[in-house]
């Protein structure tokens, strides 16, 4: 028998599988809020991050695919905060993922739904990501036990102890902040709603259609789920929606009308920066 052939390109390596739990996990961690360090920094500090915030571990397989995919208009520190403790915390992990920063142009009311809706279909398009978290870009986790990857069955609501709502539930079928589906979940549910404009509701939304399409809310042990939110006026742009109440009424009549399969947006770029893919997006304004 021949020895087996050297491989110096290492193209042909099979790698094992990532063990379970990941060895890097650290626990809890002391996540630092104010004056979050400069992108260069930050990139510096992630050598092995390649463009587009991409990333797998060097050293295994990974079981999991996870798309972030991230809400945003103006928030360059917030950013600059979640990407500075998120991409270690997910290298932590071992798993394979990429950072979707989904950026609304123009100056109309925010829809977070809306661009994540844009963030999912965006993703999805890039790779076969088995698992999309959905974050909101203050909330930092605080325990890298909380792994983003998804059930199987069922969406996960991750952010179940946020530092603002006294580390527990607002209220039980809270489901903003941090949370996971499937591209199957996601389709099931037919997306999230378009037609959110401005603060609250659209997550009770979300949640309302997990349940309409026969699915429940999974979610992990609240002496894990800890999450620090970066402290923040109500923002310009995005102020409370008078008309959530009216829409929350009507989730059981416009779920399957509204959600991905109404989905319409101009993607004005897409551009590869070292810690995230940016995404701009023309997602149109309250009619
Ligand atoms: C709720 C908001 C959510 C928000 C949480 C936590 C509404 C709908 C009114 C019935 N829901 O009250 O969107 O995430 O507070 O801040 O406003």
């Amino acid at each position: 028998l021949l020895p087996p052939h050297p491989d110096p390109t290492g193209a042909n390596m099979q790698l094992r599988e990532c063990l379970l739990p990941s060895p890097l996990l650290v626990g809890p961690v002391s996540v630092r809020l104010s004056s979050p360090p400069s992108l260069e920094e930050i990139k510096e500090r992630n050598p092995l991050v390649m463009p587009g915030g991409h990333y797998r571990p060097p050293d295994c397989e990974p079981r999991h695919h996870t798309a972030i995919v991230v809400p945003y208009r103006n928030r360059q520190s917030h950013l600059r905060a979640l990407l500075y403790h998120l991409h270690p915390f997910l290298q932590r992990q071992q798993i394979h993922y990429s950072i979707y920063i989904v950026h609304q142009s123009g100056n109309a009311t925010f829809n977070r739904a809306k661009l994540l809706n844009v963030g999912v279909r965006e993703a999805l398009k890039e790779d076969s990501w088995s698992c999309i978290f959905l974050h909101d870009v203050d909330l930092l986790p605080e325990n890298d036990h909380n792994t983003y990857t998804c059930h199987p069955q069922y969406p996960t609501h991750l952010s179940v102890a946020m530092d603002k709502f006294r580390y527990r539930l607002p209220y039980p079928q809270y489901f903003g902040g941090v949370s996971a589906v499937t591209p199957d979940q996601y389709l099931k549910m037919n997306g999230f709603p378009n037609q959110y404009w401005g603060w609250g509701g659209e997550d009770d939304d979300i949640a309302t259609r997990v349940r309409l399409s026969g699915m429940k809310i999974v979610r992990p042990p609240v002496a894990i789920g800890h999450y620090k939110m970066i402290k923040h006026k109500g923002d310009q742009g995005n102020e409370q929606n008078p008309r959530r109440f009216d829409l929350l009424k009507r989730t059981r009549l416009n779920w399957r009308s509204d959600g991905l399969s109404s989905l319409t947006y101009e993607l004005l770029s897409k551009e590869l920066e070292p810690l995230y893919t940016n995404l701009s997006v023309n997602i149109g304004e309250d009619p």
